[in-house]
């Protein structure tokens, strides 16, 4: 009977390993990757993936190997204790330590490409997006091509960007922590009440992804979403003039109701 525990407990890595190899063929693995740099992303998380993954499966087998040959019955000597082996605490403790350190040493490039302001490319603000309680809040710039004058069209939950092309959004919250999340564009990015963050990025595909937010932000969270649609450069600038147009009609029909 003793041995059926040890065999269920084989069962935990066959099991998991089993989940991680169906999962992309069932579609529940990573969301489609639309960015450019989204590959650089993935590829840490495969890498980190495959790291703990034989970590896993060695210490299970292990596990497993432990309960199987040492069950109660088979083993009448009582158990002895012993103060334990120095030179092995020495070995595990200095390879996590040192696995850790090549982690952080290899995604430096992948972190500086995606947060260094160095690296955000030369272009004026694209849009401002302010995430409030519960929702996403856009600033495009307008016409003058500069944000926070009276050209500025304003957008909520409802986000489109040009395909093909670097994009820069300035970040900020109004209330409350909330995290900007684009799962399709690889991009995730805190927003810290008081500072202006900033995140870029480019969409190599047309069509409407999520936007998320991934920050626990109070009893609204789980419904503030919006919606990103990347198109052509024509008709983006086609949708914002519209935009500007729809938001002058409704500004010159409350202007008449006050006179
Ligand atoms: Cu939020």
């Amino acid at each position: 009977m003793n041995k059926f525990w040890s065999l269920l407990f084989l069962l935990v890595p066959i099991l998991g390993v089993a989940c991680f190899m169906l999962a992309p063929y069932l579609n529940s693995w990573l969301p489609l990757d639309v960015s450019e740099h989204g590959h650089t992303i993935d590829h840490l998380f495969m890498f980190i993936l495959w790291l703990t993954g034989a970590v896993f499966i060695a210490t299970e087998c292990v596990l497993f190997w432990f309960m199987w040959r040492y069950d109660a019955r088979s083993n009448a000597e009582p158990v002895k204790f012993t103060h334990g082996s120095h030179s092995l605490e020495v070995v595990w403790t200095i390879l996590p330590a040192a696995t850790l350190l090549f982690i952080a040493i290899y995604q430096m490039e992948a972190w500086a490409g995606a947060k260094l302001g160095s690296r955000a490319p030369n272009i004026p603000p694209t849009v401002e997006v302010t995430g409030r309680q519960f929702e996403w809040r856009f600033r495009y710039p307008g016409n003058d091509g500069v944000l926070h004058t009276p050209d500025d069209i304003h957008q909520v939950n409802d986000l489109h960007l040009p395909v093909n092309e670097d994009v820069l959004l300035v970040i900020k919250s109004e209330d409350v922590l909330h995290s900007f999340f684009l799962p399709n564009l690889r991009v995730k990015q805190d927003l810290v009440p008081g500072m202006r963050q900033a995140v870029w990025f480019k969409s190599l595909e047309t069509g409407k992804f999520d936007i998320v937010c991934a920050e626990l932000c109070g009893w609204g969270h789980y419904k503030m979403k919006g919606q990103v649609t990347f198109e052509p450069r024509a008709d983006y600038e086609a949708w914002l003039a519209e935009r500007y147009a729809e938001q002058q009609a409704t500004h010159e029909e409350t202007e008449d109701d006050e006179d």
